[in-house]
């Protein structure tokens, strides 16, 4: 392992950027905060049941995110339980562990489990605010940041606006966003507040959709003084459908200039369009987030790097493609850990991107590019 110190000097004499973009190899986590950034993984109970993998949270991650153990279908089976085991579980390993928790998600229009959807409009309501309470209130304290509202947009629903439709939507319409922030609030002053969306990184009909619905949002939300600290852009890359990822990044500025922070809050690469070959394909997916990382880490507002898990035998893509291709030996392979847990590519890609944001940082006037202008 080269020191910072080492690094600095070997390249000083030099004044090469590209001698000081090597990355510190100690932890992804340990480079990211070096370049002023938090990197850390989504968590579930996989942790638990594999110690090797919590160990490699244990050794990468400076924050983990609730993968499912916080989303109101996990967390109401009934009316009147609250499951709050696993996530409690998650909030007890990251104490040990000294990572911070990003809780996700508090309110979402999907998977909204049948008894919610039973019950009338007014009582809809009523669960929202009590639901939000009771699971702040548990939490508040040790959270980061709060994914208060997830998804906020689906124009395929339909509905005027763009909105997702869902339970809270029928119940409030769009007001249920800002009730939702300003309730937290009170509640738990000291974690960011979040506004979290998908699709934000790509040129298909949803991504140049939802891009605009979401910027008008957080304007305002912003003129009514709604409490709201943060964007999160998840960034589920899908190098299938045509992206700009420079203009992704001066749409993430656009949000720090309105002062607030971005955080890339669910990375990972679909391979599905690559080839068969695995060292192909794995040097196509550290490819598209290089060039991805690149751009988004230019942009001073991002504060923050966090993977859909961390290995590819826990990503969400393989349940989906395996009930799509039963029997196939392929798998995807979206992250930067293979089922083996050891390093991929693009792992090296991620520590090669926090360097490169390290070494801008370390330019005199603070070179980090600013898109906002
Ligand atoms: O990774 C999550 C998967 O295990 C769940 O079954 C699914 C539904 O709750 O949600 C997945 O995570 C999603 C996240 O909550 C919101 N953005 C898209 C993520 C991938 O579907």
């Amino acid at each position: 392992m080269i020191s910072r110190r080492a690094l600095l000097a070997a390249s000083a004499g030099l004044g090469l950027a590209r001698a000081r973009a090597q990355p510190l190899d100690a932890s992804l986590g340990a480079d990211a905060q070096s370049a002023g950034l938090l990197f850390g993984a989504s968590i579930g109970r996989e942790a638990f049941d594999d110690p090797a993998y919590g160990d490699l949270y244990r050794r990468e991650a400076a924050v983990v995110t609730t993968d499912v153990a916080l989303k109101f279908d996990w967390l109401r089976p009934s009316p009147e339980r609250f499951e709050f085991g696993p996530a409690d579980a998650i909030f007890e390993f990251a104490r040990a562990a000294r990572k911070k928790v990003r809780g996700h998600t508090l309110i979402w229009n999907d998977n909204a489990p049948a008894w919610l959807k039973a019950l009338s409009l007014r009582e809809i309501e009523r669960t929202f605010d009590a639901h939000i309470e009771r699971v702040v209130e548990r939490y508040a304290g040790r959270v980061h940041s709060w994914d208060v509202v997830n998804e906020p947009f689906w124009p395929m629903d339909g509905k005027p606006g763009g909105w997702r439709d869902g339970p809270w939507f029928a119940a409030m319409g769009p007001a249920y966003v800002e009730r939702a922030f300003r309730r937290v609030a009170a509640i738990d002053p000291a974690a960011k507040l979040t506004l979290n969306e998908a699709q934000c990184d790509n040129d298909r009909d949803w991504g140049r959709q939802i891009r605009p619905l979401l910027a008008g949002l957080v304007d305002r939300l912003q003129q009514a003084g709604a409490p709201l600290q943060a964007v999160g852009l998840q960034s589920h890359l899908q190098p299938q459908w045509p992206a700009d990822y420079a203009a992704f990044a001066a749409y993430a500025a656009g949000f720090g200039a309105r002062g607030l922070e971005v955080y890339i809050s669910e990375f990972d690469v679909n391979d599905q369009s690559f080839p068969d070959d695995v060292a192909v394909r794995d040097a196509a997916v550290a490819a598209v987030a290089g060039r991805f990382l690149r751009e988004a880490l230019a942009v001073p507002a991002v504060k923050m790097v966090v993977c859909w898990q961390l290995g590819d035998g826990y990503s969400w893509y393989r349940g989906i493609w395996r009930r799509a291709h039963p029997g196939a030996a392929r798998n995807p392979r979206p992250l930067p850990f293979d089922d083996a847990l050891r390093e991929k590519p693009l792992r090296s890609a991620l520590g090669q991107a926090f360097a490169m944001r390290r070494a801008s940082f370390e330019k005199p006037g603070f070179a980090l590019k600013n898109h906002a202008g």
